[in-house]
C-alpha cells in the first residue's frame, strides 16, 4: 500500500535526482573549507537570497540558534513570537545555550507581531534591563496557518529596527513556500533581514540540512558558533549535493503543494464534520465538529490502517502538510477516507 504520509513536509525523502547527485558528489573537509559541494551550496544560497556569504548547517533548529548566538550577546533580548518555532520547538536552546532573554510577544492571525507591541517592547538604556537586540519572524508561519509575511510587512517592520538599531533574523524554514503564495522573488522577502535561515530538508526534499544566509562579517562569526554547537562537519559534501539539487529543481513546483492543499480543504469544507482553517501554503489546519465522539488520536488510528498518516495537534485539531511526494490521488484517498470515519 502507497503510504499518504501528511504529518509534515520533513518526511520528504530524496528525488531520484538527488539520490544520484549524492552518489556522485565531489567532496572535502569542510571545517578546512575545502569541500566543494559545500562552497557550491553556500554560493548558490547566497545568491538565492541575495545575501553576501551563506553556511550550511544540519537543521533549521541549528540554523536558528546559530543565528541567535551571533547577533546577541548572553544576556541580550530577542523579540520573539509567541507561537514560533524557535520559541514554542527549540528547547529554548537561545536561553539554555546563548543566554538570550526571549521577550514574547503575541502572533497575530497573519503570523506578524504588531507593529506597536514591537516598539513597546523595545528597552530603554537603562542599568535595569537586558539590552534588545533583535526581532526574530517565521516566514512562513508554521503554526499560523502557514501564512507568508509579505514584503510589505517586512518593510514596516524594518523600519522599526532600524529606528532602534536592532536585528532582524527571519526563521525562513519555509520561506520559498512565502515566495510562491505570493508570487514574489525570495529576495524581496528577506531583503530588510539581516539573517534568514531556510530549509533544505522540508518542501524542497533533500533529506538533511538548512543554509544560514546573511553578510561575510556575520557568516564568519556563524561558522564559530556552528562550531561550538559541534556543526563543524567534515565530507558534508554527500548531503549538500541534494541541497543542490533542491536549490535548482525544487523551488519553483512549490505551488503544487499550495494546490493540494487546497484541495484538501475544499474536499473537508464540504463535510459537516470538519471545521477547515484558511489554507495559505502547504500547511492546513483543520478540527473535529463538536459533533464527532472521536478524538483525533482515534481518527488518525483509523487513517493509519488505510496508510494515511495525519499529525494530531491537539484532541480536536489535525495539522496536514503537503510537499513533493503527495498527489492528487492521495488527497483524494485522505478525503474518501476521513469521510467514512466520520
Ligand atoms: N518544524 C517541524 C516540527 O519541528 C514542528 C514540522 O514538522 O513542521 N522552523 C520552522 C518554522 C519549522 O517548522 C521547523 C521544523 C524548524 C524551524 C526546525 O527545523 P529542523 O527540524 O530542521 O530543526
Amino acid at each position: 500500500m502507497n503510504i499518504v504520509d501528511l504529518r509534515s513536509d520533513t518526511v520528504t525523502k530524496p528525488t531520484p535526482a538527488m539520490w544520484a547527485a549524492m552518489a556522485n558528489a565531489e567532496v572535502g573537509d569542510d571545517v578546512y573549507g575545502e569541500d566543494p559541494t559545500v562552497n557550491k551550496l553556500e554560493a548558490m544560497a547566497a545568491e538565492r537570497m541575495g545575501k553576501e556569504a551563506a553556511l550550511f548547517v544540519v537543521s533549521g533548529t541549528m540554523g536558528n540558534l546559530t543565528a541567535l548566538l551571533t547577533h546577541c550577546q548572553r544576556g541580550d533580548e530577542a523579540i520573539i513570537g509567541d507561537k514560533s518555532h524557535t520559541f514554542l520547538y527549540e528547547q529554548g536552546g537561545m536561553a539554555a545555550l546563548g543566554g538570550i532573554m526571549p521577550h514574547t510577544l503575541p502572533n497575530q492571525m497573519e503570523g506578524t507581531l504588531c507593529l506597536s507591541d514591537v516598539r513597546d517592547a523595545i528597552r530603554g538604556d537603562d542599568d535595569h534591563y537586558p539590552r534588545t537586540r533583535l526581532i526574530c519572524l517565521e516566514n512562513t508561519s508554521n503554526t499560523c496557518n502557514g501564512i507568508p509575511l509579505t514584503p510589505w510587512y517586512m518593510e514596516r517592520i524594518a523600519d522599526v529596527a532600524r529606528e532602534h538599531g536592532l536585528k532582524i533574523h527571519v526563521d525562513g524554514a519555509r520561506i520559498f513556500n512565502a515566495a510562491a503564495a505570493l508570487g514574489v522573488d525570495v529576495r524581496d522577502l528577506v531583503k530588510n533581514a539581516d539573517s534568514v535561515t531556510f530549509c533544505l530538508s522540508k518542501g524542497l526534499c533533500a533529506p538533511v540540512g538548512s543554509v544560514l544566509c546573511g553578510t561575510h562579517k556575520f557568516i564568519s562569526e556563524a561558522r564559530r558558533a556552528r562550531k561550538v554547537l559541534g556543526g563543524g562537519m567534515r565530507q558534508a559534501g554527500v548531503i549538500a549535493a541534494a541541497g543542490v539539487v533542491a536549490l535548482e529543481q525544487m523551488t519553483e513546483r512549490l505551488a503544487e503543494d499550495h494546490a493540494r492543499a487546497k484541495r484538501l480543504a475544499d474536499g473537508l469544507a464540504e463535510m459537516p464534520t470538519v471545521m477547515v482553517d484558511p489554507v495559505f501554503t502547504n500547511i492546513l489546519y483543520f478540527s473535529l465538529a463538536p459533533q464527532v465522539t472521536l478524538t483525533t488520536a482515534e481518527v488518525a488510528a483509523r487513517l493509519r490502517e488505510d496508510g494515511i498518516l495525519i499529525g494530531p495537534r491537539s484532541a480536536r485539531t489535525f495539522r496536514a502538510v503537503t510537499h513533493y511526494w503527495i498527489d492528487d490521488e492521495g488527497i483524494d484517498r485522505t478525503l474518501k477516507a476521513l469521510r467514512e470515519i466520520l
